[in-house]
């Protein structure tokens, strides 16, 4: 059984006792909330119930989703209109951040938000990964820019900067190389993409995405906080929900390092991304709405 059939047959039992207290901290573990914060929200529920008299399985389950509404964070990245943007994404191996610039470059055409995107290669690190980007490039016919392997990244990204100057794009999505980072490396590496983008493009809106494997559980929210301690992250990219039926690592990520998420991935297709809403991901959590 997945995690909100699970829920739901979880409050379908009876009405609220110690008992569904219990294993409803038990679940919301499972569901990759995280010990601390699974029985700290088992714990408000339990006394939120009994101070407001609520006992019907729906009405506990609609305060369940107004106490996790509480804990969650989502934050729209978009491009901003008459300014050149950059989106940098960052993560350890095999999250799926090279396929996420190539999810990003055709959704942000699609809405319009972007007149024109440039995607930077700058995962100079592994040998196939240049190729992997330009591929996706071709078939969305979006720009590469991209150096041998081996090179600087921030040389790619000053390149790419100046490729959408010229072409009058407005927006350029920068792969980077999955390595877990040292927190100095990281500090080091991204200071000098500040100093790159100030030079080049002063006034440019710069966003750095973290992008999480949402099927890594607690492992994900360490990876968060390696970066995230290290360099302003402006939203989270959770990937692969599709392959998990849990998710509750966007609640954990927000309650503990203060991060918002900002995108979903869901598939392997281009199509499979969509902006994160709290509300709709509570709904999906908690086996609610239709
Ligand atoms: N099911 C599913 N697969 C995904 C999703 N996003 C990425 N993948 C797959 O995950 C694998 C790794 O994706 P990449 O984009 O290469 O990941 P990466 O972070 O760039 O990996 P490295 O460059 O090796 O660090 C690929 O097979 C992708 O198709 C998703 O949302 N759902
Ligand atoms: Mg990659």
């Amino acid at each position: 059984m997945g995690f909100s059939d699970r829920l739901r047959a979880l409050f379908g039992l009876r009405r609220a006792d110690d008992e569904l207290f219990d294993e409803l901290a038990d679940l919301l573990v499972e569901g990759d909330l995280g010990a601390s914060l699974a029985f700290a929200v088992a714990d408000r529920l339990r006394s939120s119930c009994a101070s407001k008299r609520l006992s019907e399985p729906a009405e506990v389950k609609a305060e369940l989703k107004s106490i996790l509404a509480g804990y969650g964070k989502e934050t729209r990245i978009e491009p901003l209109p008459g300014a050149l943007n950059v989106f940098l994404l960052l993560g350890v191996n095999g999250v799926g951040k090279t396929t996420t610039c190539a999810k990003l470059a055709d959704y942000y055409r699609r809405s319009g938000a972007a007149s024109g995107v440039v995607l930077a290669a700058g995962d100079t690190f592994r040998a196939a990964a240049v190729e992997q980007l330009k591929i996706h490039g071709q078939r969305l016919g979006v720009r590469v820019v991209a150096q041998a392997q081996g090179s600087d990244p921030g040389a790619v990204l000053w390149d790419a900067v100046d490729a959408a100057k010229a072409e009058g794009a407005d927006l350029v999505i920068a792969d980077s190389a999955g390595r877990m980072h040292t927190r100095g490396d990281l500090m080091r590496e991204l200071g000098k993409m500040d100093k790159i983008i100030a030079g080049r493009a002063p006034g440019a809106n710069y966003r750095r995405l973290l992008v999480i494997d949402s099927t890594t559980g607690q492992n994900g929210i360490r990876q968060a906080e390696t970066f995230g301690s290290a360099v302003r992250i402006d939203g989270v990219v959770l990937t692969k929900q599709d392959s998990s039926a849990k998710g509750g690592m966007a609640i954990a990520l927000a309650k503990e390092l203060g991060l918002p998420t900002a995108f979903v991935g869901t598939g392997e297709g281009y199509g499979d991304i969509a902006p994160f809403s709290l509300d709709s991901f509570l709904d999906g959590f908690l086996g609610m709405g239709s």
